[in-house]
């Protein structure tokens, strides 16, 4: 499929450079997020355009490296010792395996390879083998990504080091909401590690849920809350709950109005312009038009594969077949040379 000539009009607009901005008001955010659709659309999409090929797709393999027995009490996590959910606990997984699996999500079209541990935070002794992990996915061309819990400046250096490119570490909602969905740490937590990640220098992954039983107003305010931060999070990864029976949330949780859940990625796309905006967990229970709409409105990164770090993902084949009907193409961060020669 080839992409078509915009009218010129659309393509002015496209080829102006955005504005990136760290004032953003409670009300002008709240405004964006319920302006009608159509217009919600065009603006973001009209912003995607002016950082990004709006047909090209960053994808990313996600792999848990330890799996439950968390500390945490996160309402909606799988891998909470709190919660009642079947989940067996594993030690952390052997640096060969790990870098096995990355090769094989590298050749299945992966350019960064997001490494999970179920932790609240890492012990000293957990950061030799996760260090060999972040070496070895380097030295495969492939962006290296974690999430560990919270992190010291000095752990934070040392990822740093070893050449991570990106940290996940999500706020998941607005800061009202927060106490609601986790109690054994707070929000201001959260920020604290997320400015240490930051000031190590490594690129920050920070987005949220939508599904947890919050208000509009709450995904409005998270994402004021990453669009204010005094860099924008380089990845804002927007998950749709997957309700895992045996967590609290999934108990009382609603599902999310699909167009909800387009308006909160469209609101991400328009102040933070230049951020990449994922698509994450959920879409296992996406119709083909609503991931459409998704990255009509801005969304430009998914994670592939059959799994997430717990539970099931849409797969290859899908995916390929997704991508074939809207013309769309994996993005190629790692240049052609990259791919293929480890
Ligand atoms: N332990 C790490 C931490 O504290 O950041 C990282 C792992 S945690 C599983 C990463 C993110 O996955 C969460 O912050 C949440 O946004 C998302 N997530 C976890 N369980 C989910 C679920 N059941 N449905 C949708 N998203 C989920
Ligand atoms: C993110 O925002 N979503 C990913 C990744 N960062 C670590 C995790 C999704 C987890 C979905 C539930 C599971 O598989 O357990
Ligand atoms: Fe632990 Fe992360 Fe799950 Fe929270 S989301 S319980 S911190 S693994």
């Amino acid at each position: 499929m080839n992409s078509i000539d915009l009218p010129s009009l659309a393509q002015a607009l496209a080829d102006s450079t955005p504005t990136i901005r760290h004032d953003w008001t409670r009300e002008e955010a709240a405004a964006i997020y319920h302006a009608p659709f159509a217009d919600l659309i065009f603006r973001a999409q009209t912003i995607h355009r002016q950082s990004f090929d709006a047909n090209a797709v960053q994808c990313n393999q996600l792999l848990n490296v330890k799996t439950g027995g968390c500390a945490e009490d996160c309402g909606y996590c799988s891998q909470s010792s709190h919660h009642d959910t079947a989940l067996p606990a594993s030690k952390l997984m052997d640096p060969a395996k790990v870098i096995e699996g990355a090769k094989a999500a590298r050749d299945a079209g992966a350019t960064r390879y997001c490494m999970g541990a179920a932790w609240r935070s890492p012990k000293d002794r957990d950061m030799a083998p996760v260090i060999e992990m972040v070496k070895g996915v380097k030295a495969l061309g492939m962006e290296a990504c974690m999430t560990l819990g919270m992190l010291t400046d000095d752990q934070a250096k040392q990822l740093a080091d070893a050449g991570l490119d990106y940290y996940n570490h999500n706020i998941d909602t607005s800061e009202g909401f927060y106490s609601s969905v986790v109690k054994t740490r707070s929000f201001g937590d959260r920020l604290e590690t997320l400015e240490k990640v930051q000031d190590a220098g490594i690129k920050v992954c920070c987005g949220g849920i939508l599904g947890l039983g919050e208000k509009p107003t709450d995904r409005v305010e998270m994402l004021r809350t990453l669009a204010n931060l005094p860099q924008h999070p380089e990845s804002v990864p927007i998950n749709m709950l997957i309700p895992i029976e045996g967590t609290p949330i999934a108990a009382t949780a609603t599902p999310v109005d699909p167009f909800e859940f387009v308006r909160t990625i469209a609101l991400a796309r328009i102040m933070m312009p230049k951020s990449d905006v994922r698509l994450a967990a959920g879409r296992t229970a996406m119709s083909d038009e609503m991931q459409a709409l998704c990255f009509l409105a801005g969304a430009n990164s998914i994670f592939i594969g059959d799994t997430l770090l717990t539970t099931p993902n849409p797969g290859d084949s899908k995916d390929r077949a997704l991508f074939a009907r809207l013309g769309i193409t994996p993005r190629d961060d790692l240049g052609v040379h990259a791919h293929g020669n480890a």
